[in-house]
C-alpha cells in the first residue's frame, strides 16, 4: 500500500456514509439467517491506503485479548482470514460497524467486522484489528486447521459438498423445513464474474 496508516474507530465511522444492508448469511454448517447490517463498502477503506500493483490479496486479523475474550474452542488465535484484492474491493463486501440499527455487540464482532454475503460465514471475520495487503495468498484459520474441509475461497456452492455433510440445502434459523442453498448464496448475478473460468470444485 502506498499510504499505510492507522484508523481510530471514530475515523472509520466517518470514512463513508453508513448504509443499512440486508444480507443473507450462510454458515458453512448449513444454517442461515437474514441480517440488517450497518456499514459501507470495504473498498472505501482500502482506497484510503492506495493498494499498489503488488497487492494481490488482503490479509486480515482479529483482535486477540485473552483476558477480555476467554476462549476454549481449540482453534489457533488470533483468527485470520484472507481475500483476493478484487473480492475485497467488490461493492457487496461490507465493512460492518452495526446490525439491527445499532452498534455491533461484542459477540457479533465489535467494533468492526467484514461481511461477505456470497461466502460461507467463517470468511466474515469479526473484531478486525489489522489488515495487510500482500502478494501471496494469506492463511485463513479454518483452512489451516482442516484444509480438506475448508478452502480459501469458500464461496457458497450447493454443488460442492462439505466432506461430512451436504451443502445443497440449509436451515434458516426459526424455520423447520430446509430450503435449497443458492449458488453464491443468491448473489451470483453480482459476483460470479469474479470467478469466471475458475474450477470451483478445486477452488472451494
Ligand atoms: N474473529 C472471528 N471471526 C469469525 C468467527 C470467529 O470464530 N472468530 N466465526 C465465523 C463464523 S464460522 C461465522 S458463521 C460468523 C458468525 O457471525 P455471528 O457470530 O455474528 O453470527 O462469524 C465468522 N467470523
Ligand atoms: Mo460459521
Amino acid at each position: 500500500m502506498a499510504k499505510p496508516r492507522k484508523f481510530s474507530i471514530d475515523e472509520i465511522f466517518k470514512l463513508a456514509p453508513l448504509e443499512e444492508r440486508i444480507y443473507r448469511h450462510r454458515c458453512v454448517e448449513a444454517w442461515s439467517i437474514v441480517v440488517p447490517w450497518v456499514g459501507f463498502s470495504f473498498s472505501a477503506l482500502l482506497n484510503q491506503v492506495q493498494p499498489t500493483s503488488k497487492a494481490h490479496f488482503v490479509a486480515m486479523q482479529s483482535d486477540y485479548s485473552p483476558s477480555e475474550m476467554p476462549h476454549g474452542s481449540g482453534i489457533d488465535f488470533p483468527y485470520v482470514e484472507g481475500l483476493r484484492l478484487d473480492e475485497a474491493m467488490h461493492p457487496l463486501a461490507l465493512l460492518t460497524v452495526g446490525m439491527y440499527g445499532d452498534a455491533l455487540p461484542p459477540q457479533d464482532g465489535a467494533p468492526v467486522r467484514i461481511i461477505l454475503p456470497w461466502k460461507y460465514g467463517f470468511k466474515s471475520i469479526k473484531s478486525l484489528v489489522k489488515i495487510r495487503l500482500v502478494e501471496k495468498m494469506p492463511p485463513n484459520t479454518w483452512n489451516t486447521m482442516q484444509p480438506q474441509e475448508y478452502g480459501f475461497y469458500s464461496n457458497v456452492n450447493p454443488n460442492v459438498d462439505h466432506p461430512r455433510w451436504s451443502q445443497a440445502s440449509e436451515r434458516r434459523l426459526g424455520e423447520l423445513r430446509r430450503r435449497p442453498t443458492l449458488m453464491f448464496n443468491g448473489y451470483g448475478d453480482k459476483v460470479a464474474s469474479l470467478y469466471a473460468g475458475m474450477d470451483l470444485k478445486k477452488n472451494f
